[in-house]
């Protein structure tokens, strides 16, 4: 993450959870959203911007799934 700390809020779940998101963009920018882990085990991922400039400045934020 280039050193900066994420900008984005983290989410929490618990393992077994039903979770929905809903991401929007705000104004005209293109943003590609992109969450890690492809199977809801628990863990600490992150969710992320894929255009690098914008990861870069902090568009990146934790998603904890808890036992
Ligand atoms: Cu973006």
């Amino acid at each position: 993450m280039g050193g900066r700390l994420p900008r984005a809020p983290t989410f929490r779940a618990r393992v077994g959870d039903r979770v929905r998101w809903r991401v929007a963009t705000l104004g005209q920018g293109l943003h590609v959203f992109h969450v890690h882990g492809r199977r809801w085990r628990s863990g600490d991922r992150i969710y992320h911007c894929h255009i690098t400039d914008h990861m870069m400045g902090g568009m990146v934020g934790r998603y904890l799934v808890e036992p």
